[in-house]
């Protein structure tokens, strides 16, 4: 007798149920397609973002000629066989930023992306307010890479870097004269402040404030054989390595460290206060 309501009433209960799953879908598709939608036009403003970006890079950037020049030496340093041989390398066109890039644009990068800060910031900005215009430090290979995909440029090739910092000529220094101490202040400065240490491109801090990344894996090697032998056009450095190259020495290097020559190296998810990085930008991107 007690069986037909209860029936009754799990037949109510299933249909009620199936009655909010069908909303539930409906609402979901809707969801769904409203989520599509935000993505869409999440794409579409990150476009404009990159367009606007773009426009703004060259203003920022110095632009290098073409042509050929000699990189490494064949004055050899003790304990520094990888810098030779010299060997003639052509580079087309290019930009190379300005200045190192500094912690204020790096907070910018790491606030629109939700990257990492370095190790040092608190609450993800740097700990001195000060050093607003200082290079930005502790940031690993991988952190100046994702930077640079982010801001539309790249890190220069280690050939660049060198034709940027030295010319085009034979100089060993950028400010062209003997090793200068101006900079050996035992911490980042601003990237505006030694006018003096330009290379002859307008490019400043190539050696001294912070050592900088570039692209390439380093091997001991390199400017001996393969592509970086003498006529060499746009090497990009070996296929594969353990480290990467940086480049320029940094506040806390020597006379010898300091030279536009010198090579030095990290592990690409290594970072440390010494080593920052700038961004070069293929020239037909700011065209
Ligand atoms: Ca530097």
């Amino acid at each position: 007798m007690k069986l037909m309501p209860t029936v009754t009433e799990v037949a109510h209960r299933k249909s009620t149920m199936t009655a909010r799953i069908s909303s539930a879908e409906t609402n979901a598709e809707s969801i769904k397609l409203s989520m599509e939608q935000m993505r869409l036009e999440a794409e579409t403003i990150e476009e404009q973002r990159l367009e606007l970006q773009a426009r703004l890079n060259p203003l920022e950037m110095v632009l290098i000629p073409a042509g050929r020049f000699r990189m490494g030496t064949n004055t050899m340093v003790k304990g520094r066989t990888d810098e030779t041989p010299e060997h003639s390398v052509r580079l087309k066109e290019f930009y190379i930023d300005k200045y190192e890039v500094t912690n204020i644009q790096y907070k910018e990068f790491i606030e629109t992306t939700g990257h990492r800060s370095p190790p040092h910031w608190r609450n993800r900005t740097f700990p001195e307010a000060r050093k607003s215009d200082h290079p930005v430090v502790n940031v690993s290979w991988d952190d100046a890479v994702a930077y640079g995909t982010w801001i539309g440029k790249r890190l220069p090739t280690e050939a660049e870097w060198e034709r940027a910092a030295l010319g085009s000529g034979t100089q060993e220094y950028p400010w062209k004269k003997a090793a200068s101490t101006e900079n050996a202040v035992g911490g980042t400065t601003s990237v505006a402040k030694y006018s003096k240490g330009q290379s002859p491109d307008g490019v400043w801090d190539m050696c001294g404030n912070v050592g900088e990344w570039v692209s390439d894996w380093y091997d001991d090697k390199y400017y001996s054989g393969g592509d970086s032998a003498d006529s060499a056009v746009d090497p990009v450095g070996p296929t594969h390595g353990h480290d990467r190259v940086y480049r320029g020495g940094g506040f806390q290097g020597n006379k010898i460290d300091v030279r536009g020559k010198t090579r030095q190296i990290a592990m690409p998810s290594a970072s440390n206060e010494h080593i920052g990085f700038r961004c070069a930008m293929d020239a037909e991107a700011g065209s």
